[in-house]
């Protein structure tokens, strides 16, 4: 049960930090960037992965908590963890960025499970998401589909 404890202690630690703010909580404006989101080839019906480093450019933490894509069934956050020395991973609820921090989704680490492909992706091709935060934020992004290496440096 180790991953609901996990993420119950995350929301009561976010829900603790943001009751004690006179301020109303910014609506739609976005604090947290999508820098280079990537993902793999993968058959429709199939799972495919979404990979990405979440960057907070405010001054509060804020919390990844729902992912969605018209491409797929659903999307859930996942992380991968090592314990006696099988590769497992686990499904969080929430993912929390420190301001002025970020958290890197890749291979052995954070990652999204996008569960229930509609379509085949291919090299080249573009799996479009929403990212929701508990701030209220809504952030598009579009992964890249690569079937080499992992891409080193953010496009733009
Ligand atoms: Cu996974």
């Amino acid at each position: 049960m180790k991953p609901l404890l996990f993420a119950l202690s995350l929301a009561c630690a976010v829900a603790a930090q943001g009751s004690g703010l006179a301020a109303p909580k910014t609506g739609g404006h976005a604090a947290v960037e999508v820098l280079q989101p990537w993902s793999r080839p993968a058959v429709a019906g199939t799972n495919a992965v979404g990979y990405m480093v979440l960057a907070n450019r405010g001054r509060r933490v804020d919390v990844l908590e729902k992912v969605e894509s018209p491409a797929a069934a659903s999307v859930e956050m996942h992380e991968s963890s090592m314990a006696g020395g099988i590769m497992s991973m686990k499904p969080v609820e929430a993912v929390s960025v420190p301001p002025g921090g970020q958290v890197t989704f890749g291979p052995g680490a954070y990652h999204l499970m996008i569960i229930g492909l509609k379509r085949t992706l291919k090299a080249g091709d573009e799996v479009p998401a929403t990212l929701s935060f508990a701030s209220g934020a809504k952030v598009q992004a579009r992964f890249a589909v690569t079937s080499g290496a992992a891409p080193s440096a953010p496009h733009s």
